[in-house]
């Protein structure tokens, strides 16, 4: 997806031009993944932008960098507004905000210990993940034949950037399989998440998602539509999923910060059909919630 240029970046403290927002080639983390990062969405609502649950992705942020020994030099607190300011100064309605920590440029080698630890935040604006048409009507997915990373091999619970180059194989293989989106099964077989989602199925009006221990980034997106499908009374299971009963889904959504809630309308050729009335409840009231329209969800919101 091409980035649309905002004005100013976050580097340490400073505010600098988009275009001189540069570092160096033997930067540390370009090398070895050695970066944690966060995705966060701000959205356009009639009391002017608000970030969405802002704190809790700088804090999973913190907690990333912990498993990684990166001692962060700004509190949450400071991060938060931080980005607030960013969002101001860039004159964003609505924007997709991206704040990084990665070992920086100083050392070679794999001790990553005494290179600097070096943060940026930078906003711009991104549109709709997995297109428009997916949002609405459904992708269609297949699982793939690369495992998700697990927790002795790479935590999956941090956020790093190196880990990434998993989720970008499974990626690639579905789109060239002619699919839009992958669905990782974790190292027992069972199903695990997208390479940048969370997933849910839906059967006899339960809803179900993969647990912790199935190697899954702990969503906030997962966390908030979890809260919003117990308000609404349903019942959520956190259990593990095996693909068989993704075939037989009454229905299935990826969540997350970029995809928000993306019904799934086929997954491995079996056919789950258009969104069905659990994922379009559940999507009309998260995008009531973020963009302002439900007062009791009001404390998810970070006015700028
Ligand atoms: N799992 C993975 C592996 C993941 O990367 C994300 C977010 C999620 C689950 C959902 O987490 P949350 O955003 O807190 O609900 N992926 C981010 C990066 C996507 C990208 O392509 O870059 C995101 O959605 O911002």
């Amino acid at each position: 997806m091409p980035i649309e240029a905002s004005k100013k970046i976050w580097m340490n403290g400073k505010l600098v031009d988009w275009e001189n927002a540069k570092i160096h080639v033997l930067t540390h983390a370009l090398h070895y993944g050695s970066g944690v990062f966060e995705g966060i969405r701000c959205y356009k609502t009639s009391q002017g932008p608000a970030v969405f649950r802002l704190k809790e992705h700088m804090q999973r942020l913190k907690q990333s960098a912990k498993i990684y020994f990166m001692e962060i030099p700004y509190t949450v607190d400071e991060l938060c507004d931080a980005t607030k300011e960013l969002i101001r100064v860039n004159e964003m309605e609505a924007c997709y905000i991206r704040p990084i920590v990665y070992r920086g440029y100083g050392e070679m080698g794999l001790n990553p210990l005494n290179a600097p630890v070096d943060v940026s935040i930078a906003v711009w604006s991104w549109g709709t993940y997995l297109g428009e048409e997916g949002l609405k009507n459904g992708i269609r997915a297949s699982i793939s034949s690369f495992q998700r990373i697990s927790s002795n091999v790479i935590p999956p619970n941090s956020k790093a950037t190196g880990q990434y180059i998993n989720s970008i194989l499974a990626k690639i293989g579905t789109m060239m399989s002619g699919h839009d989106e992958a669905i990782l099964l974790d190292l027992r077989g069972f199903v695990s998440e997208g390479p940048g989602e969370n997933i849910f199925i839906v059967k006899n009006g339960l809803i179900y998602t993969p647990p912790q221990h199935a190697s899954i980034l702990p969503g906030l997106t997962r966390d908030s539509v979890i809260k919003i499908a117990k308000d609404l009374s349903y019942e959520v299971k956190e259990t593990d999923i095996d693909r068989g009963m993704l075939y037989v889904a009454d229905e299935a959504f990826f969540t997350g910060t970029a995809a928000e809630i993306t019904p799934i309308r086929e997954v491995d050729g079996h056919k789950l059909g258009k969104p069905g009335p659990v994922t379009q409840k559940l999507q009309d009231k998260f995008f009531d919630i973020v963009k302002g329209k439900d007062q009791r969800y009001e404390n998810w919101l970070d006015r700028v």
